[in-house]
C-alpha cells in the first residue's frame, strides 16, 4: 500500500474510517499491506497467530528429523540431512522476523510457544521411528507444507508474503530429497521397501491433518480469506495435496493407506476416506505421541542457548563500532545482536 496518509493513525474518527475504507480497498486490489500502513487490530492478531504458528513449527520440526542426524545410512544422506534441518532454523528465523514487524518480539512470541499459549502444527508430534520417516517426512510434510505455503506468497502483509517466497523454494528442494530417499529405499532390499512403505503408512493421515480442521470447522478461515491473508480453504489445500500425491505414490511404488481412495471423474478429482478428526483433536489438546518430548526438548535448548544470546548480546555492545567499544555502552546494538542469536 503505498498512500503515506496511512502510515499514522491521528485517533481522529474520521480519519479512522478513511484507514478502514482504504485498508479494504488496498486488499481488495492485491496491494500489499506493509508493517507501517494502518490495519485493524483484528488483522494483525490474526497474523501474529498464525505468523507465530508457522514459525514454532518450523523450529519444533528440526526435532523429529535431528533425531535420524546421527544415524544417517551414508556421509552424503548426512550432509543432505543436516542441510535440511538447518534451513528449518533458517524458516524459522525469517518468520519470527516477519512477525516482528507487527510489533512482536521474537522474546514474547518462544515465551508463548514454551508456555503453552500458541501452537505448532501437529505433525511434529509424530515420533520417527526408522530412516525411512526422513523421506517420508521430506515427500509428505514437505510437500504438505509447500501445497499450503505457495498461496502464501501472495498473501496480503508483505513482509509474510515475501519470506514464504524464499521458503517455499527450499522446501521443494526439501520435497524432492524425500522423495529421492524414499525411492531410492522402495527400489532396494525388500526390508528396505517394506520400511518405506510403513512409513508412509504412518505419516499419511497425519499429513492430510495438516491443512487444519473441515471448512466447516475452520474457526479463522473464512475471516483469512476476506482479508487474503489465506487464499484457499484448508479442504480445497487438503483435496490438492491429495491429487498431487496419488500419481507420485505410484511413481514410488508404494501405497496411500486408504482403500476409499478412487478417481471421481465428475469432481475430476481423487475422493478419499475420512480423517479421524480425534485424533487430530488429541493431539492440540496435548495429548500426541511427542508433544511432551517436543516441548520439554525446545525449553531445554531455550535454556541452553542463553549464553550464546548473552555472548552476541556482549560481543554488539564490545564493537558497536561507535568508538565507545569496551564501556559497554552498546545498548541498541546489543538489542540487535541479541535478536540475530539463535531462536
Ligand atoms: N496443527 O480456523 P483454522 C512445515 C489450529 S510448516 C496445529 O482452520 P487457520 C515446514 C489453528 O491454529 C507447518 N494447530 O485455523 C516443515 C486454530 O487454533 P487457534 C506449519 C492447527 O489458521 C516441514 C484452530 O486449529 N505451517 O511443515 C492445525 O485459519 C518439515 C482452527 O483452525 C503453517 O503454519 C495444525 N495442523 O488455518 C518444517 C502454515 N490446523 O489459533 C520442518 C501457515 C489448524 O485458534 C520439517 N498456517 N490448527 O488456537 C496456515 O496456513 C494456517 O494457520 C492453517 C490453519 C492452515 C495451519
Amino acid at each position: 500500500m503505498t498512500s503515506t496518509l496511512l502510515e499514522e493513525d491521528s485517533g481522529d474518527a474520521g480519519a479512522q474510517e478513511e484507514f478502514e475504507a482504504a485498508f479494504e480497498a488496498a486488499v481488495a486490489a492485491d496491494e500489499r499491506i506493509e508493517p507501517r500502513d494502518w490495519m485493524p487490530d483484528a488483522y494483525r492478531a490474526t497474523l501474529v497467530r498464525q505468523m507465530a504458528q508457522h514459525a514454532h513449527s518450523e523450529i519444533i520440526g528440526m526435532q523429529p528429523e535431528a533425531n535420524w542426524i546421527t544415524r544417517a545410512p551414508s556421509l552424503r544422506r548426512k550432509a543432505i540431512l543436516m542441510a535440511k534441518v538447518q534451513d528449518e532454523a533458517g524458516h524459522g528465523l525469517y518468520l519470527y522476523s516477519a512477525a516482528e514487524t507487527l510489533g512482536t518480539g521474537r522474546d514474547e512470541l518462544l515465551d508463548k510457544l514454551h508456555s503453552g499459549r500458541q501452537k505448532y502444527s501437529s505433525i511434529f508430534n509424530y515420533p520417527t521411528l526408522t530412516w525411512a520417516d526422513v523421506g517420508a517426512i521430506g515427500w509428505l510434510v514437505d510437500g504438505a507444507a509447500i501445497t499450503n505455503q505457495v498461496p502464501l506468497c501472495r498473501c496480503s502483509y508483505g513482509p509474510y508474503a515475501r519470506a514464504m517466497v524464499r521458503i517455499c523454494k527450499e522446501e521443494s528442494f526439501h520435497q524432492r530429497q524425500g522423495y529421492e530417499l524414499l525411492l531410492a529405499l522402495s527400489r532396494g532390499t525388500e526390508a528396505q521397501h517394506a520400511m518405506a512403505q510403513d512409513a508412509v503408512d504412518r505419516w499419511w493421515w497425519p499429513s492430510l491433518m495438516m491443512f487444519g480442521p473441515p471448512d466447516e470447522e475452520s474457526a479463522h478461515s473464512s475471516r483469512s480469506m476476506a482479508w487474503k491473508i489465506k487464499r484457499h480453504s484448508n479442504d480445497e489445500l487438503r483435496q490438492r495435496f491429495v491429487d498431487i500425491c496419488v500419481p507420485q505414490a505410484e511413481a514410488l511404488g508404494l501405497t496411500l493407506p486408504d482403500p476409499e481412495l478412487r478417481w471421481n471423474e465428475e469432481r475430476g478429482h481423487w475422493d478419499f476416506g475420512p480423517i479421524d478428526w480425534s485424533e487430530f483433536h488429541a493431539v492440540l489438546k496435548g495429548n500426541g505421541p511427542c508433544n511432551e518430548q517436543r516441548i520439554s526438548q525446545r525449553r531445554r535448548a531455550h535454556e541452553e542457548g542463553a549464553w550464546v544470546r548473552e555472548a552476541a548480546a556482549a560481543y554488539a555492545a564490545k564493537h558497536s563500532g561507535d568508538g565507545r567499544g569496551d564501556s559497554g555502552d552498546g545498548g541498541g546494538d546489543a538489542e540487535g545482536a541479541r535478536k540475530e542469536a539463535v531462536a
